[in-house]
């Protein structure tokens, strides 16, 4: 049986898979896909989506400007996310997620 680290890390992996090989480049996701990703994969964070804030985030993960997202630039993106937690957690012992 995988350690829970380890199975968050498969995780990762497979849910880019799982949305980057809906459409077009399967090694990359488009907006729609990205978009998808967030709403199903992270509701808590992705709650008031606007294709602004869509475009936004889009283009800020995009660093090599090819309009798609491809498994660094998503990787990058998990990372911020873990570190916001991160912050949030650290001076909040008592809502510290707990290892099920
Ligand atoms: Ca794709
Ligand atoms: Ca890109």
């Amino acid at each position: 049986m995988a350690c829970p680290l380890e199975q968050a890390l498969a995780v990762v992996v497979a849910t880019f898979h799982k949305y980057s090989g809906n459409e077009g480049d399967k090694y990359k996701l488009n907006k729609a896909e990205l978009k998808e990703l967030l709403t199903k994969e992270l509701p808590s964070f992705s709650k008031q989506t606007s294709e602004a804030s869509l475009q936004k985030l889009m283009s800020s993960l995009d660093c090599n400007s090819d309009n798609e997202v491809d498994f660094q630039e998503y990787v990058t993106f998990l990372a911020c996310m873990a570190m916001m937690c991160n912050d949030f957690f650290q001076d909040l012992p008592d809502k510290m997620p707990r290892r099920k």
